[in-house]
């Protein structure tokens, strides 16, 4: 008999389930000054929406006051809203309206940077003796031999990789570091007055009424000392990633630790860490380990950096195998489990490309099937789940022929303009850059929620043109389609990501709580575990491939009945409870007895 290991303390925060909104486009009512842009009072007329899908707290990308360099996550007033959205009395309704449903708000907070419009930088720019100077990372610059000047180090900036992650500033004659844009730069966390700062932010917004944050970079706040040359991975670019050397630097725990201290402590809160550039389990334990006071969760990045050449920028491309997920999955499942952390679930948010495109097949044959199968797959995992704006849809990637000028981001259109400097003229590399924009644009996800097959996917108003093309698929991939059921037992989408949040609430003590085993650590395309309590267990079985495959139940997995899948007729046609065959893309679930 084997023993169960099950997450012992209960938390609201581990059970909920968080739907990220990207406020731009989610939807236009037309109540923020520009057409076409998405409003909070949009958010606020669809909370019924989310409510029925199974959401018990709303994260919203940043809606400050911005320049919207990059869409947001350059703020230049944290306790303001930005007009493009509405108004503070807008969100203060919006909050009102979640308490009513039971529901709660979760803010961003982008605190490793400001926008270069903030006050504190326009102060601290203006001379070397200001004194919010020391607000900011500045430094002065280096010389070659022949005397011309140099930023203090190779990093690349993180946004716009032909570039250095250094501004030279004319006017006070020294580089300031501004690791995404130049529009964005660091904060210098070293310094008690921006923590202090930081803090008054956070108490702003839980007095306002938010439930908590989500910290955008935030293990980017402490950087290594004396800012040393990052390695060279990309030989004919002028500038380097310098990931290690400002990930997770000295101080981090102790800033979030006083963060803890000084503000989460006095309130009841969710808090998620996004963290990319870090997998050493011991320092991603400090932050999420139960005893630590540092963070709730993190946003650990190898299942979104799966297709990236490691080490390197994000807009790059290399193949991989569906093992990869069953053992990044597993990895941090066991993690978690061993050592009292807590996971976070999400496999889409505003950064990456639409995971049934990513994943799976999202041709026409296949996307309905696979939205599915990953809907299975998160629903019946141990973390807080997070569903991003129009996955429960299985919203897909602009197709192929879409022009790279429909590309909005600022990443996007600054890999273009590299590709293209970088290799005039030449076809194959700027059809190689078409394809990784294709695959791998942060555009995919941030294309208008297809609400209806009406004019502009009934995002804006049909004479209104919206701030970013809406995908050629609407007609036939919308929520309004998905509402409405097409036969008994055939689910749409929604229908089914309804149903799959609902059963992992109705069994939490298994799927949120539960123990979590692998079954098969060796085929090719299969990934299926156990999860158990001490009173019930589920099988999972997850084919990760078009083909049909079969599978050999393990003596530890005995399925007493398969109870749902991703087909029409739910369970798998062939089985018994030694054997299934899955149909391509097919993904089921069975009950299992508690001990074998
Ligand atoms: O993203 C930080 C981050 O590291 C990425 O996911 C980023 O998109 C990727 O590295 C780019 O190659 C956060 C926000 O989620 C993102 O939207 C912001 O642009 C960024 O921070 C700066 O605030």
């Amino acid at each position: 008999m084997t023993t169960i290991k099950s997450h012992a303390k209960h938390a609201w925060w581990k059970e909920a389930v968080v739907y990220q909104i990207y406020p731009a486009s989610f939807l236009s009512t037309g109540s923020g000054s520009e057409p076409g842009w998405g409003d909070i009072r949009g958010i606020t007329s669809r909370l019924d929406y989310l409510k029925h899908l199974g959401v018990d707290v709303v994260w919203l990308s940043p809606i400050y006051k911005s320049p919207q360099v990059d869409m947001g996550y350059d703020i230049s007033d944290y306790k303001d809203i930005d007009s493009k959205f509405g108004t503070l009395e807008d969100v203060d309704e919006l909050i009102g309206e979640l308490k009513k449903r039971d529901m709660k708000l979760m803010m961003d907070l982008v605190v490793n940077h400001t926008s270069d419009q903030h006050e504190w930088f326009l102060d601290s720019r203006s001379s070397k003796d200001s004194d919010k100077r020391d607000w900011y990372i500045w430094q002065p610059p280096k010389y070659d031999a022949d005397g011309n000047r140099k930023p203090p180090n190779n990093w690349g900036m993180i946004l716009g990789e032909a570039n250095s992650a250094w501004t030279w500033d004319e006017k006070t004659q020294e580089y300031y570091l501004a690791l995404f844009t130049p529009e964005q730069p660091d904060l210098n966390w070293r310094n008690p007055k921006v923590r202090e700062a930081v803090h008054d932010i956070l108490s702003f917004w839980l007095e306002r009424g938010a439930s908590g944050f989500r910290m955008d970079v935030i293990n980017l706040i402490s950087k290594v000392a004396g800012y040393p040359d990052a390695d060279i991975v990309d030989p004919d670019a002028p500038y380097q990633p310098g990931f290690k050397l400002f990930a997770n630097g000295p101080h981090l725990h102790e800033y979030l630790c006083e963060i803890n201290d000084k503000v989460l402590s006095k309130h009841d809160t969710i808090t998620v860490g996004e963290m990319p550039f870090v997998d050493d389990f011991d320092e991603i334990m400090k932050v999420v380990g139960a005893d630590r006071k540092e963070l709730n969760m993190i946003f650990i990045f190898d299942l979104v950096d799966i297709d990236n050449i490691p080490g390197n920028f994000r807009m790059t491309l290399q193949e991989w195998q569906p093992t990869e997920i069953r053992n990044i999955l597993t990895k941090y499942q066991r993690l978690m489990l061993d050592r009292d952390g807590w996971n976070s679930i999400f496999i889409e948010n505003h950064d990456n490309p639409r995971s049934v495109s990513r994943y799976t097949d999202d041709s026409d044959q296949y996307r309905d099937l696979c939205v599915k199968l990953l809907a299975l797959m998160q629903t019946t995992l141990s973390g807080t789940v997070y569903v991003y704006q129009g996955e429960e849809l299985g919203m897909r990637n602009l197709r192929p022929e879409v022009p790279p000028e429909e590309y909005k981001d600022i990443e996007s259109t600054n890999y273009w303009q590299k590709m293209n400097k970088l290799y005039p003229g030449n076809k194959e590399k700027t059809d190689l850059a078409r394809h990784v924009l294709q695959r791998k644009a942060r555009d995919h996800a941030r294309t208008p929620v297809q609400w209806s097959g009406e004019q502009n996917a009934g995002f804006c108003h049909a004479d209104v043109k919206p701030w970013m093309m809406v995908n050629t698929d609407y007609k036939t991939v919308n929520a309004t389609a998905q509402r409405t059921f097409k036969e008994p037992d055939q689910l749409s989408a929604l229908q089914y990501w309804k149903r799959a949040l609902e059963n992992r609430k109705q069994h939490k003590d298994v799927f949120v709580y539960g123990d979590f085993q692998l079954l098969d650590d060796s085929h090719p395309t299969v990934f299926a575990y156990k999860r158990a309590s001490a009173d019930e267990a589920f099988v999972t079985v997850l084919n990760f491939s078009g083909k049909e495959v079969e599978w050999a139940l393990p003596e530890k997995a005995k399925v007493e009945k398969w109870v749902a899948g991703n087909y029409a007729a739910g369970a798998p046609e062939k089985a018994t409870s030694e054997k299934v065959v899955l149909k391509p893309w097919e993904g089921i679930l069975g009950k299992a007895s508690v001990c074998a």
